[in-house]
């Protein structure tokens, strides 16, 4: 059998060579094939290039793709930057270069790492987000928005990250601080460009039902989103200065509770604080207004925080009791939800208990239940929020509180003070950046006509070369210095004004890139109808769980827009989901096994390994490491396993050439039915790793002792179409070794006879002592301790026993068994 060194570089080179020349990766608009669209998330150009980490998932989108086109589909299966926002330019500043000239550098070489994984992109369609030519649509559709009212300007107090100096989407802070840096974000009064997708929540969330996606990100999304039902009641507040009353609701799920509202709380901003205030509380109102202000909103409702707040001195009248109850100011009622008002029920919601226990307010128990939590007492220890019975509550009293609920609405809806209502948690999304390297905002502001919109023949508003290009941080982006690209003619009546100098936000260009793949080139419409109907929507999208809620909320919002425009034809851009895990190795900085980054001094870089194994080893790796939708640590030396797995594939190859048989024999045609049972289903459900084991299995199976001449050409290749999706570069190799003269992908995947793929059976005798006298049923090759413990546990076998001991038992595999007995 040939031994010699394979060089499997030169495998690489020459396929990756002859794959480019023969536009075997090329898709086509007018094939006669059915259409598949294939999509892995795009990379920014980091500075850093890619580790095994990244590299994983673009080899599990090209599997995915390889296969669908084994399968007789026309697949594309592109690949761009994601080249504007903040990571891109923090990376030039700190390396000193313009964020231009960096992120053409970093796309140099990161698209060098892509072409080394052989995966089938297209480069034809190749896309980045800040060419002048993609962002023209971008700004059309912010036009788009803009005539529709869903983008507007609001001034209003925004998340603003310290360190990176410009404002944050809610989504982009997570546990109060930046998503990027890390930093604590604050609060900063801005005017703000805003995106409606709040108009959209219904939809946002009643839509992830119509998904093929994981319930994990589905359930992200919808909690994200945060409908809750339930009622607005109206309160009114008697004015501590004059004695006037000011009607003002708050939003409740619980308006069962209503009897046992001992005050309600106003958010500190909630402008009725100001006129209903006492006046000798003015002072500590003000001081508490200005200091709820620093805080962001996940740290003013976060669970456990120390409660404060003030008596403004005025009081409340509760709707249907009747009751006088003081109002208090206090952090934990937000004014962006609900009402901005809240009726505060201490025994039954634990924010109110904890604030009602801090100042000495009164608890009532009007939802009676076993369940609760009491002090020797009787007292409550802390807040009973299930369902239980309805005391003290007037009318209402012995209801269960279920159906308290409606009936309490329906009381507040006869008397006109109160209606049932849905509130969502999602906020609008702050679409302004104070920075210089995104998409400029198509905007100009006129001092005669106002807020003018860039008319579309004028765009792309392209993004001008500034030599400080580093934050301003005095709220103003570096844009806003150039003065002769700010100085313009107002669109309008022509008078001089000025451009907007805000810049959109990193996740911009990538709410609709996948539009854009499918008519790359197109001057005239950000996407042709012909090229929507061919390609979209997006059939396989493949990329990681922290975009569940950014990158994926974003884009099906920006698709709904475009839907109800009557741009696109459908309002969801990914049909199907798959999202894979993280690779960890141990850090050199903490010592723990840790997500794999530059920070963590635990990378390793895919470069070295191609070079030294060859790309498909390093596939096959990435697919073995472990499952992939779960975080696997990499192991430094696991790659040479599948190294040998393949050099075993190519001389077994190799040396089977000149002994194969006209016919496999019974048991290699059953194994390669059941290999491609196996490798099938698999794959439809994203196994991937065991796949690899599976044909390991295989080869071992027909390299055995005993094999070499019971193999056809047949089974063979069809082992080979198998494996093609996985190692293209040494299939396509094997395959021309073989005497096919068309590359392996115009194969079709091979399929399987169901009956072939059954483990077949045997019928042993059972015999006692010699004598038959029982039969037993196994699938063929089953162990001898499970076909003794079978015999044994036999009613006829038994019988024989009878109490006597058992003194052996000899199992003739597939043939008998004989139990020796006393
Ligand atoms: C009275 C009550 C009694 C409440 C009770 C709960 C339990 P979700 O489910 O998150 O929507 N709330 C309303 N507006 C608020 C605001 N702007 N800031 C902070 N809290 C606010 O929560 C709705 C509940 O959160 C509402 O129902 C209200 O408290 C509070 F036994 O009203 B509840
Ligand atoms: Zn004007």
């Amino acid at each position: 059998m040939a031994q010699e060194t394979i060089d499997f570089s030169a495998i690489d080179k020459k396929w990756q060579k002859r794959w480019a020349e023969s536009g075997a990766h090329e898709t086509h608009d007018d094939s006669p094939k059915p259409k598949y669209y294939c999509l892995v998330m795009f990379p920014y150009p980091s500075g850093t290039g890619l580790h095994v980490g990244h590299w994983r998932v673009y080899v599990q989108g090209d599997v995915w793709a390889r296969y669908k086109k084994l399968q007789g589909y026309e697949v594309l299966h592109p690949m761009g930057w994601d080249a504007f926002g903040l990571p891109a330019e923090n990376d030039a500043i700190k390396k000193g270069i313009h964020p231009k000239a960096g992120t053409q550098r970093n796309v140099e070489n990161i698209k060098r790492q892509l072409c080394e994984i052989g995966a089938l992109y297209d480069w034809r369609r190749e896309i980045s987000t800040c060419d002048p030519e993609y962002y023209r649509w971008t700004q059309w559709i912010f036009l788009q928005m803009f005539h529709k009212g869903i983008a507007y300007k609001a001034k209003m107090p925004i998340n603003w990250c310290p360190s990176c100096l410009c404002g944050l989407a809610n989504e982009e802070v997570i546990a109060g601080a930046c998503d990027r840096c890390g930093a604590q974000v604050t609060k900063k009064e801005l005017s703000q460009w805003m995106l409606r997708i709040t108009e959209y929540a219904g939809r946002l969330l009643a839509d992830l039902d119509t998904l093929e996606w994981p319930e994990k990100v589905k359930t992200m999304q919808a909690n994200w989103i945060g409908r809750s039902e339930g009622a607005e009641a109206t309160f009114v507040a008697i004015s501590a200065q004059d004695g006037r009353e000011f009607p003002f609701d708050v939003f409740t799920t619980r308006p069962d509770t209503l009897f046992g509202a001992t005050y309600v709380v106003f958010a500190p901003e909630h402008p009725m604080v100001k006129q209903i205030c006492a006046p000798d509380r003015i002072e500590k109102v003000d001081a508490y207004i200005e200091r709820a202000r620093q805080a962001s909103d996940v740290d003013r409702t976060a669970e456990k925080r120390e409660k404060t707040g003030v008596f403004i001195g005025a009081h409340a009248i509760n709707p249907v009791s009747g009751e006088r109850v003081p109002v208090w100011i206090s952090d934990y009622v937000l004014m962006g939800y609900g009402t901005g008002a809240i009726m505060a029920v201490p025994a039954h919601d634990q924010r109110d208990f904890e604030f009602a226990t801090e100042f000495k307010l009164p608890i009532r128990e009007v939802i009676h239940s076993d369940d609760a939590a009491r002090d020797d007492s009787g007292n409550l220890s802390e807040a009973y929020i299930g369902e239980g019975k309805m005391i003290e509550s007037g009318d209402f009293t012995g209801l269960p509180s279920e159906e308290g609920k409606k009936r309490v609405t329906e009381s507040l809806v006869s008397q006109n003070k109160g209606k049932t209502t849905v509130h969502y948690k999602l906020r609008d999304w702050i679409f302004s950046r104070q920075r210089y390297w995104g998409e400029p905002i198509p905007i100009i502001h006129c001092g005669e006509c106002g807020t003018v919109p860039v008319p579309e023949k004028d765009l792309p508003v392209v993004l001008p070369d500034v030599e400080r290009y580093q934050p301003t941080g005095t709220g103003e982006s570096p844009l806003a210095a150039i003065t002769d690209w700010v100085n313009v003619q107002c669109p309008k009546c022509g008078k001089p004004a000025k451009r907007e100098t805000d810049t959109m936000p990193q996740w911009a260009g990538s709410c609709w890139y996948f539009l854009r793949y499918a008519d790359p080139e197109n001057r005239n419409e950000i996407v042709s109808p012909d090229a929507l109907k061919n390609w979209l929507p997006v059939d396989m999208y493949v990329g990681g769980i922290e975009h569940a809620i950014l990158h994926l909320l974003y884009a099906r919002f920006f698709t709904k827009f475009l839907y109800d425009i009557g741009a696109v034809p459908f309002d969801e851009p990914f049909s199907r989901l798959f999202n894979q895990g993280m690779i960890l190795r141990t850090s050199e900085v903490t010592g723990r096994v840790e997500k794999m980054a530059k920070s963590k001094g635990n990378v390793v870089n895919p470069d070295a390994l191609v070079a030294k194994y060859g790309t498909d080893s390093l596939r096959l790796y990435e697919l073995f490491v472990g499952p992939p939708e779960a975080d696997s640590e990499w192991n430094d030396r696991g790659i040479e396993g599948v190294h040998r797995f393949l050099r075993k594939v190519r001389n077994w190859v190799d040396g089977a050439k000149d002994t194969l048989a006209a016919q496999s024999s019974d048991d290699v045609e059953r194994q390669t039915h059941i290999l491609t049972k196996n490798v099938t289903e698999r794959l439809n459900d994203f196994r991937f790793n065991t796949i690899v084991s599976a044909m390991m299995e295989y080869i071992n199976f027909v390299t055995g002792p005993g094999k070499g001449q019971d193999l056809s050409a047949g089974s063979r290749d069809t082992f080979l179409v198998l494996l093609s999706p996985f190692a293209p570069h040494l299939a396509e190799e094997l395959w021309e070794v073989t005497g096919h003269t068309a590359s392996v992908f115009e194969e079709s995947w091979p399929e399987f006879d169901p009956e072939l793929t059954k483990t077949p059976e045997v019928e042993l005798a059972i015999q006692v002592n010699g004598k038959v006298r029982s039969r037993l049923t196994v699938p063929v090759d089953t162990s001898r301790e499970e076909i003794e413990a079978l015999a044994l546990a036999d009613a006829k076998v038994q019988s024989q026993i009878n109490g006597k001991s058992v003194k052996k038992v000899i199992v003739v595999p597939n043939k008998l068994v004989n139990v020796v007995i006393q």
